[in-house]
Formats: C-alpha cells, structure tokens, sequence
C-alpha cells in the first residue's frame, strides 16, 4: 500500500504531514509526502509564525517522481497555501493515482465559522473544484457551510453530494446532538460521537489520516468511520487530560495500538 498525503509541514503544533506520516506509517501504508508550505507553526492561535511556499518545489518533486514511474493506491491531500496548489494537485491525481486508486480530499478552509488566515471565498470556491475530483470528502461543520453555504446538515450534505458521492461532515453540532454525518450511497446517515467540550487543535488531520490508514486496509466506509471515530474520542479524552495547551495538537500516540487492532478487527 503507497499512500501521498499533499499536505503541509508545521514544525510544531501536530497537525498536517507531522501527524499523516506517523499515523499512515502505523496503518501499514508506505506513506510519500508532498510538502505545500513549511511553517514554524500552524496559523491557529500562534502570532508571528514564518510561512514558506513551497510551490516551486513541488513541481520539480512531481517531475523528478514522474521519471521513477511512482503511483499510488490513494492520494489525500489537506491544508494547501494558494489556488495554484490546488490545481497542482489535481494534477498529481491525473499523474500519479492508480487507475483504481482513492482520492480523499480534506478541504481545509476554516473552524468556529471563519476561514483561517489567508483564505477567503474565492479560495473556498477553487477547493470546491477539488472536491469534485475526490471520492471521499471530510469537511468540518465549518467546511461544509463555507462549501454550501448551508448551516443545516440534511441541506449542506445534499449539495455535497452533488459534487463529490461521498461526503462527511466531522464533528456535526446540532440541536439533535454531536455526530458524523455523511451519504453512503445516497443514503443521508448519522454517526453519533460523544462529545468532549472545548477545542482541539488538529482533530480534522488526526481524523483524515486515520479515515485514510483504515480505507486503504480495505474497512467499509462506515467501519473506517465507526474505527476513525472511537479513535479520535479516545486522543481527545487523552489531550484533555494531558495537554495543557491545545495549540499542540492531539496526545494520539499511545492511541495508535488501539486504532491498529481496530483496523485488524475490522478487516478480517
Ligand atoms: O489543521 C489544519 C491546519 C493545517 N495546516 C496549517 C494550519 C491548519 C489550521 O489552522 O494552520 C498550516
């Protein structure tokens, strides 16, 4: 199993490629990297982080991979810094995804309603465009509504589903309760998730890696959900209790044994 994740490097903060290679790794995935930007943190709640391009770079990567004959059996790409990154990665899908390979799209715009620094409608409209290549799509609440411009869930995943068929939408609060929700063959369906109050930084990378590690072992997309879920509730408990400053992401690691029987358990 050869997995790209397209994603950026924030040196600290856990998120991005520093949790997509150890997670994927732990999955069984041989997992390349195709670095967007290199930060010395992630944009939300540090001042004064540096942020590097790296645009140029990628394109003599992709060059250099397309002379090895490189392909991969799912490409999932997550925070990208311009709209010119997102038309190269629709390029890398059409030059490196197997025929039968996976294309899972994280569309990284924004949380608590805003777009994070540097983004803005027109952004969000070209991560559309992207979304209309993936086979899997995993917006937050935030996500959604900036794709759709729908607040209710019923409505948002229906215009979802109009552009890629399948959609989920992580961490989904409603009147209703916590849940995933998503469409799995047309069909509008609810997951439950317990909640734990507050904020936690770099949940959605924590959970695309892992909804990634579990389809590329061949999970059903409700058992890879159910697994990525109860995974995720278990590094949030865990960062509740150990992290101090959520800014630092998720305290998953003493998690992935879980999650790697989990995987086991499901794919037999
Ligand atoms: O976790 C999403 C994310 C990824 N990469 C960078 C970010 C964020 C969210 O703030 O700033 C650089």
């Amino acid at each position: 199993m050869r997995v790209l994740a397209i994603n950026d490097i924030s040196c600290t903060g856990k998120c991005s490629l520093t949790v997509a290679l150890p997670i994927l790794s732990a999955c069984g995935a041989a997992c390349d990297i195709m670095p967007t930007a290199l930060l010395s943190t992630h944009t939300g709640g540090f001042e004064g982080y540096t942020f590097l391009d790296l645009s140029q770079e990628m394109q003599k990567i992709a060059d250099h991979w397309e002379s090895l004959g490189l392909k991969f059996d799912l490409i999932y790409s997550g925070y990208l810094g311009s709209r010119s990154q997102i038309q190269f990665v629709k390029d890398c899908k059409k030059r490196f995804l197997k025929e039968k390979g996976v294309f899972v799209v994280d569309p990284v715009l924004g949380d608590h309603f805003t777009f994070y620094k540097g983004f803005d409608q027109a952004f969000a409209q070209e991560m559309k465009s992207l979304c209309a290549e993936a086979d899997y799509i995993l917006p937050n609440e935030t996500e959604s509504f900036l794709l759709t411009g729908e607040r209710n869930f019923s409505a948002a995943l229906k215009k979802l589903g109009e552009i890629c068929p399948c959609p989920v939408i992580t961490g989904a609060q409603d009147e209703t309760g916590y849940a995933l929700r998503y469409l799995h063959e047309n069909r509008e369906c609810v997951l439950p998730l317990k909640k734990i109050e507050g904020a936690f930084h770099g949940a959605g990378d924590v959970f695309a890696s892992a909804f990634c590690g579990c389809i590329l072992n061949g999970l059903s997309m409700e058992a890879a959900l159910s697994v990525t879920a109860d995974f995720c509730y278990r590094a949030i408990a865990r960062s509740e209790r150990e992290v101090k400053d959520r800014r630092f992401g998720l305290a998953y690691e003493r998690e992935l044994g879980g999650l790697i029987s989990a995987i086991s358990n499901n794919s037999l």
